[in-house]
């Protein structure tokens, strides 16, 4: 895209007239066969469709609208007029597509018929269904199953979850690798050793009873925007709000509820954060230290006052273990190495410290911000540690809120998707399917990347999802994938991962959660759980965009069923013509979590699935609730030193679902025109000798032999902390080296890549 960039710092609230104004566009500009009324009338409602977008919480009664202007977005997406139908295919070869943006191949519209890629044409051409499942079967059966994948992206529905990963373990392999690796794997990995839950422990009545909220690296505007509600309704309270980003995100400053007529009309938005501390990049683990410290402080002078105590003595004494080492470690840790490393002063750190010490129940929220980084989980254990301090976890208005990404992504993990066999119940599907499922763990995604490197990938299955455009190394990723022999795509839209094709390519069109999903029963019910660990049924109400289109339970299931051996306890056709058969099965694995699955699906706001750390009870391996004692201040791999070496945070535009881009305009940030751009500080800019939108190139400031470098990006001059910038995920994927990941999770660490900055006087390659 060769637009220019039109960049106006954003004054305006969040929510209000901006975001009706953008939902008229996008549905006009899709065609949509939905209305707004029909958006109303079904989305997120009970017997409607859940939305595709976020995973946040949906209430039990539903607001008139409970949809958002990227929820919104979302749908008008999936249910657009437009097509690519196999003549869109036999127009345009897969060399050119690739040249293709991503917003044009995603615009391009619904896949409408199975294709096979053919090589001597470069063209995907239509293939029956039958042969396609035959052929894929014929292909596995020939594999060894543990040099295949089977990836998801967090959007299918817990039946197909289930089917999904059953259909792994039956074949032989635990490679099922999802896009939760590249997010929340941080806090799947971070919280079961300190709290006993690898999920958060907030519910969505809880923001009814809090007294202090607290953020870390969540963008609430963009990609959770339905949270704005509660966080409104908590500061209508009174009750304050304490942000940690280094960009200052409009959500987090303003927000105008579009559902509110008085408010619209009258212009008046309400303040969301009450307090606002731009963090350096990677810079949060010296952040909460200085909490630490500052209420550490209070406490000491309470005692000495003999006033009431700041910490919850009872609570870590009962509850906690590792309380005096960290007390220890936080005491040694000097006020200047935590201001040097946060970028924070001493004062700021002590007012939120304050804040939190008055608060009786706090929720902490958090994001990608936390997670994305080398030491992404001692970012989130710190944060635990906060809440430990004041036994803020198993109390009423209080806990730790991770902000799930994709709709299912923490379901599918609940019902089997996952590479670590310790999460699964593999004893129990043993007895339910009377076979022998593998007990070795499988791949995760920066393992399964490792392997196509090396050429040792034999066959990719993606359920969903966009995989080598959402991962990092995309040069070498792309340039090895030519060796994987069988790419099985399931998927509604062409991406990017469609046109870097294997030996053998498919790509298999599906229905999207919002159309009516019809089998030899009836019409289908599927199921999801949201960010608090809550259940809900979901109903398509629209005619699916071609009648060659298959539901993924029947994609998933014909496919198991050439690729198995039969067996008579596993009945893969019944499964896809009548999924409530699927939840009895997955009741029968879980039946703790799953209790009469089909008959308390329906529960409005979802049913809650028993979690012991909101009873106080540990299952951890001391019994307890551990405090843990991180010892960097920085999470990043840049360890500082070096001016000229920035903290590259790669993040989503308000106009994007991942790698889903609906347009050119991120609003809340002001910049509009093209994506290819990178905020810094002013005084960077200046130091640097950059013009103020002059075009720069990025080159990662790694010495691994490796050369990572794009240009054409546009400098734009924005409010972040020196040292830190910001650009457009997933186009700088190609800046990331696959080694940079968070230890012990691999998430890739996405938020703080180290990049030097430099005019770009060549011809841009991006
Ligand atoms: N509309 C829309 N909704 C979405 C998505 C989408 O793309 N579009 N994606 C979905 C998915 S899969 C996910 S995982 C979530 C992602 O939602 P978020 O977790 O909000 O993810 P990001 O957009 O990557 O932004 C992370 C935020 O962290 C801040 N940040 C970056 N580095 C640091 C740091 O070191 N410290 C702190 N304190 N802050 C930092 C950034 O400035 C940014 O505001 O949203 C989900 N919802
Ligand atoms: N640099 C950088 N990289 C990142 C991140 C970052 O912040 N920075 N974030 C990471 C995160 S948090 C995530 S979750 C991953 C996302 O990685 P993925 O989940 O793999 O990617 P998406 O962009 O969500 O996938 C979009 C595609 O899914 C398909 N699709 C949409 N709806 C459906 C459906 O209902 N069924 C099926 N079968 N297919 C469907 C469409 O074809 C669409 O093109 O990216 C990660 N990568
Ligand atoms: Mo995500």
């Amino acid at each position: 895209m060769k637009t220019r960039v039109r960049f106006k710092p954003y004054t305006q609230p969040v929510g209000g007239w901006g975001s009706i104004k953008s939902l008229a566009y996008h549905s006009a500009q899709q065609g949509a066969v939905a209305s707004n009324a029909e958006l109303l009338a079904h989305h997120n409602k009970p017997g409607g469709y859940m939305c595709t977008s976020c995973a946040w919480a949906k209430p039990g009664k539903p607001s008139i609208a409970e949809f958002c202007e990227n929820g919104a977005k979302a749908t008008f997406w999936d249910v657009t007029s437009k097509r690519t139908t196999p003549e869109f295919f036999a127009k345009h070869r897969v060399s050119e597509l690739l040249n293709w943006p991503d917003f044009d191949l995603e615009n391009a519209g619904r896949l409408t018929a199975p294709l096979r890629y053919e090589k001597a044409t470069d063209k995907y051409v239509p293939v029956s269904w039958e042969d396609a499942f035959a052929d894929i079967g014929a292909r596995l059966k020939a594999c060894e199953p543990e040099r295949t994948v089977f990836y998801t992206s967090g959007r299918a529905a817990l039946e197909t979850s289930y089917m999904y990963a059953l259909f792994a373990r039956l074949y032989g392999h635990n490679n099922l690798p999802d896009s939760s690796n590249m997010c929340h794997e941080t806090t799947s990995v971070a919280l079961p050793p300190t709290l006993g839950t690898p999920v958060g422990t907030v519910l969505l009545e809880d923001f009814e009873h809090t007294d202090c909220i607290i953020s870390f690296g969540q963008n609430v505007g963009t990609n959770a925007p339905r949270m704005l509600h509660p966080l409104q309704d908590a500061r209508k309270r009174n009750v304050p709000i304490i942000v940690f980003n280094p960009l200052r995100e409009r959500g987090w400053e303003e927000f105008i509820n579009p559902q509110d007529p008085a408010q619209l009309l009258s212009n008046t938005p309400t303040q969301i954060a009450t307090q606002y501390h731009q963090v350096r990049a990677a810079g949060d683990l010296a952040a909460m230290k200085g909490m630490a410290k500052g209420l550490l402080a209070l406490d000491d002078a309470a005692r000495e006052q003999g006033h009431a105590r700041i910490l919850d003595v009872s609570f870590i004494e009962e509850h906690t273990n590792g309380f005096a080492a960290f007390d220890a470690m936080i005491r040694a840790t000097s006020w200047d190495e935590i201001t040097n490393s946060s970028g924070l002063t001493q004062a700021n750190l002590e007012g939120a410290a304050a804040t939190f010490a008055n608060a009786r129940a706090v929720i902490a929220i958090y994001g990608m911000g936390l997670t994305q980084h080398r030491l992404g989980v001692d970012n989130v254990q710190m944060l635990v540690n906060l809440l430990l301090m004041g036994g803020h976890i198993g109390k009423r208005g209080a806990g730790i809120c991770p902000v799930r990404g994709h709709s299912n992504v923490q379901g599918q993990r609940t019902v089997g998707i996952t590479e670590k066999t310790k999460l699964v119940p593999l004893d129990a599907l043993a007895r339910q399917y009377n076979f022998s499922p593998p007990r070795k763990d499988g791949m995760n995604t920066v393992e399964t990347c490792e392997v196509v490197l090396k050429g040792e990938l034999d066959a990719f299955i993606s359920l969903g999802g966009n995989f080598i455009r959402a991962v990092p190394e995309r040069e070498l990723m792309e340039s090895r994938w030519r060796d994987v022999g069988l790419s099985v795509q399931i998927a509604t839209k062409l991406n990017r991962s469609h046109l870097i094709t294997g030996a053998t390519s498919y790509l298999l069109p599906t229905l999207v959660r919002s159309e009516i999903d019809r089998q030899s029963s009836g019409p289908q019910i599927v199921t999801m759980e949201d960010s608090t660990t809550c259940i809900h049924s979901s109903r398509g109400k629209f005619k699916p965009a071609s009648d060659m289109l298959l539901s993924e339970p029947a994609i998933v299931a014909r496919m198991a069923a050439a690729t198995l051996p039969d067996n008579p306890l596993v009945p893969w056709r019944e499964w896809a013509s009548n999924y409530a058969l699927v939840r009895d099965a997955i009741e029968q694995t879980y039946p703790k979590e799953f209790r009469q699955f089909n008959a308390r699906m329906d529960r409005s706001g979802g049913f809650p699935r028993p979690l012991p750390a909101r009873e106080r009870q540990w299952a951890t391996e001391s019994g307890k609730a551990n405090f843990s004692t991180p010892a960097a201040l920085s999470a990043s791999f840049d360890l500082g030193g070096d001016p000229d070496v920035f903290r590259l945070i790669t993040l989503r535009s308000n106009d994007q679902f991942n790698t889903t881009i609906y347009g050119y305009s991120d609003r809340l940030r002001g910049i509009s025109g093209s994506r290819m751009v990178v905020m810094l500080n002013r005084a960077d800019r200046v130091r640097l000798g950059l013009r103020h939108q002059g075009l720069v190139r990025l080159t990662t400031a790694v010495d691994d032999g490796v050369t990572r470098s794009m240009g054409g990006f546009t400098a734009l001059d924005y409010d972040l902390p020196p040292g830190t910038c910001a650009a457009y995920y997933p186009e700088c994927n190609a800046l990331i080296p696959l080694w940079q990941f968070a230890e012990q999770s691999k998430t890739p660490a996405a938020k703080s890549v180290p990049v030097r900055i430099s005019a770009d006087t060549g011809a841009t390659d991006a």
